[in-house]
């Protein structure tokens, strides 16, 4: 006889001798409802159900989320810690690899300062953890150099809305209204592999007549259903950006009131937005001026409108200007802080909103709070219970620490929950600098490519072996629930910088028995800070479907909508954004005559690490190719499924061709989920947004040759 669990109507099967785990998907931003099946005997995995009531995805989730529970009994999971000696891995005791991080630690800084070792954090993890790494990174170990994998994924995003708005809240508003929106103006986000399940809202609202730009080098699956496509060259969005504003202005379609009374730089953006018409802005872009004038006049005709953007524009040397500029398309129509209309950027990791709030940034400490600020550092230190003076100043980016390693300055590196060696630009050199260290520990549940040149590998759990809360893309923060104990003698992370701590002296600031402590620590360091949780309670998140941030109140039920009458800048109004457009840190010449953006699929997440190892996955996708336009593949000879040659003055790399006409002809593609000689980082460029220090992943020159005789 089969159970159901019925919520809202809507009857999830549970199994004979099954229970269900309600939880949340460990990949992307949308963290798609979902329910664990789990065998009662045996305590073991089997399976998924959707979860049709959780208010944001309905039941809806893509080909990573229903293959997610597979890799938590995974064959490959690391049970037990590994210590590298004479260049094997032998596993071990926590005990022995405990000594030996205590010793190596110990003994560097001892003899190079505190400043030695290096964190390196990541945002697939809960608030409660990724609050404990920046704790961790400067309570137990003293150190100032700590940064994360959100640098190269959310940080121009931030730069952008602090900048513009005074404050990162990566949505103005709850998704669940975007039915109501008129229009979408997204540039470079390719919604239907990278963020699926949201897409029942985008048709929703298509159903009622709204209209979509898609700003994209690409003709991807959202862009094929757009209004209109604007097809412009990767890292022109600047322009592209001023462009449109130009027509809003000419054509009168800004919001003067909204303007007058909510916004600074009115004047001076008029005057920069002058010399972009569309003439100037198609010359810079590509895109034709039909397109350019017909997308000016759907969104700003739209009495409902919501700017989105993802890392297409992100990921530039640019980063922080194209953000700042889309948003101040969003201010000149007067949509920030309304119903159904706003500004969105789309958040990546499942906890790229919670993870860059609370202390793992080079610069920040939890709630928002600056480093650099006297009185952050006296309320944090208060917190965690040492002096002002005690805490480290401001670190480096995740790039650059590596130069740090490379110059010995950083001599030993933690990395937890991050693959660096896949997934920074440039990986040959970053490879060099991470084999330079004299001492790496890499804590993850699968030997990822970083984890391979470590000394030391810690064996930690997936999502569904711990329990904590995450912040969604809309910034809704959630539960993730334990579904099963760990796997062998793994423990989550927060344990394991637990037990470091108490090997460098540091224990009695790190006292927690379980996330719910760390959570109610977290609570407190960042209340009265711009990201506050002070109100929110693991109880008040199952009562509410979430709980969006700030809260700033016990009594308080959150904040849906930010903005509403000021914006979190200091005189209240919004920055309107007055940006030139500059080149890319790279041009294109005549040895690397192309343009080469990389990015993702929908079969594989991130560094590939955990969907490289499911079947069904694999299946679909095995290995990177390079998209190439047909009428370009035609000038060099290539054929569909060719090999070719692809090289920068960083690197090389072969893959198949793959030609479609979804691409521009001067611009080549390629996802970048695999490592080694198949990871499209041989070829990015370093190049860093000075503001945000967020890499140009989508902008490089390139070769491309075709590899005579070979198929
Ligand atoms: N399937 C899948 N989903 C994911 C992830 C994943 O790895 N796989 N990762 C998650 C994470 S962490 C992130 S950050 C997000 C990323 O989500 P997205 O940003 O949507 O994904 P990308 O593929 O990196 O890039 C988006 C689009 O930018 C376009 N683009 C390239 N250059 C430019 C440019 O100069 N300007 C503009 N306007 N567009 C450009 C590309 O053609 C591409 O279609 O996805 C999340 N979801
Ligand atoms: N060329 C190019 N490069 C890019 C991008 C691009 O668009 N183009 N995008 C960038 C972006 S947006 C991002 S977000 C980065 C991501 O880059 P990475 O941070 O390298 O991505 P992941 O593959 O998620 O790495 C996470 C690792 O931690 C492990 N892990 C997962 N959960 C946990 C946990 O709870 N604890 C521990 N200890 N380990 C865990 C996983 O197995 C995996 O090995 O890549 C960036 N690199
Ligand atoms: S990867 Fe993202 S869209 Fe896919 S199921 Fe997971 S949370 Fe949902
Ligand atoms: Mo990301």
């Amino acid at each position: 006889m089969s159970q159901f669990l019925v919520k809202d109507g809507v009857k999830n099967q549970i199994r004979k001798g099954e229970k269900l785990v309600t939880t949340h998907c460990c990949y992307c931003g949308m963290q798609c409802g979902m329910h664990i099946r789990v065998n009662e005997k045996t305590n073991k995995v089997v399976g998924v159900e959707p979860r049709y009531d959780w208010v944001l995805t309905r039941g809806k989730m893509c080909p990573k989320g229903v293959t997610a529970y597979q890799t938590i009994d995974h064959p490959d999971r690391i049970k037990r810690p590994l210590i590298k000696k004479n260049g094997k891995f032998i596993e071990s005791s926590w005990e022995e690899a405990l000594d030996l991080i205590q010793s190596k630690f110990l003994g560097l800084q001892n003899q190079y300062g505190k400043d030695s070792i290096g964190v390196y954090g990541g945002v697939s993890m809960t608030n409660e953890k990724c609050y404990l790494v920046g704790k961790y990174a400067r309570v137990g170990l003293g150190t100032r150099y700590i940064d994360y994998n959100g640098r190269y994924c959310m940080s121009s995003a931030a730069g952008g809305f602090n900048k513009t708005l005074g404050m990162d809240r990566g949505s103005t508003l709850p998704w669940t209204e975007l039915e109501h929106t008129d229009c979408f103006f997204m540039a470079g986000s390719n919604t239907a592999e990278c963020h699926p399940t949201s897409i029942q809202w985008f048709w929703k609202a298509k159903d009622k007549g709204a209209k979509l730009i898609v700003a994209d080098p690409r003709e991807t699956a959202t862009a094929r259903v757009a209004d209109v496509h604007l097809d412009l060259l990767p890292g022109t969005d600047s322009a592209l950006a001023n462009g449109i504003m130009h027509l809003l202005i000419e054509h009168d379609y800004v919001d003067h009131g909204y303007i007058a009374s909510r916004c600074n730089n009115y004047a001076e953006l008029k005057e920069m937005t002058a010399k972009f018409t569309p003439a100037y802005t198609s010359e810079i872009t590509g895109v034709s001026e039909e397109k350019l004038i017909k997308a000016a006049h759907i969104f700003g005709q739209s009495p409902r409108s919501v700017v989105m953007f993802a890392r297409g524009a992100e990921q530039q040397t640019k980063g922080v200007d194209n953000v700042s500029l889309y948003t101040s398309m969003a201010l000149l129509r007067g949509q920030i802080g309304k119903f159904a209309s706003g500004v969105a950027t789309f958040t990546g990791q499942g906890n790229g909103q919670g993870g860059r709030e609370h202390g793992q940034k080079a610069d920040a400490l939890p709630g928002y709070r600056k480093i650099a600020n006297p009185k952050d550092r006296e309320y944090i230190a208060k917190v965690w219970g040492i002096e002002e003076k005690e805490m480290p100043q401001e670190g480096v980016s995740a790039y650059e620490m590596f130069h740090l390693m490379e110059a010995k300055k950083i001599r030993a590196l933690h990395v937890i929950c991050s693959n660096p060696v896949v997934s920074s630009p440039n990986i040959n050199y970053v490879q060099k600098a991470l084999e330079s260290l004299d001492f790496l520990v890499v804590n993850d549940f699968f030997l990822s490519e970083t984890a391979e040149l470590a000394d030391v590998v810690l064996p930690a759990v997936t999502w569904a072996e711990d329990e904590g809360t995450t912040t969604n893309i809309e910034g809704r923060v959630i539960r993730i629930r334990k579904v099963v104990e760990p796997l062998g003698e793994s423990k989550p992370d927060w344990e394991i910088m637990q037990l470091i701590a108490e090997r460098m002296g540091k224990g009695e600031f790190f006292p927690y028995k379980e996330p719910r402590e760390i959570f109610d620590e977290l609570r407190i360091a960042s209340k009265g800070g711009k990201a506050d949780y002070y109100g929110i309670t693991y109880e008040k998140i199952d009562d509410q479907e979430g709980v969006f941030w700030p809260v700033p109140e016990e009594n308080h039920l959150g904040t849906p909508y930010v903005f509403t009458e000021r914006f979190a800048t200091e005189d209240g109004k919004a920055n309107l954004a007055v940006c030139d457009w500059k080149e890319p840190g790279e041009v294109t010449n005549s040895n690397y005559p192309l343009w080469l953006t990389t990015g993702r699929v929908v079969f594989h997440y991130l560094s590939g690490n955990q969907t490289r190892r499911v079947g069904f996955l694999m299946e679909k996708c095995p290995e990177p190719f390079v998209e190439i336009h047909p009428e370009l593949a035609g000038e060099y000879g290539i054929a569909d499924g060719e090999r070719v040659k692809l090289s920068t003055p960083r690197g090389v790399m072969e893959l198949p061709a793959k030609i479609t006409k979804a691409i521009r002809k001067d611009t080549l593609f390629v996802p970048y989920h695999w490592g080694k000689e198949m990871s499209a980082n041989q070829l990015t460029s370093p190049a860093l947004d000075p503001f945000s220090r967020m890499p140009e992943f989508k902008v490089c020159a390139v070769k491309l040759e075709k590899l005579s005789n070979r198929r």
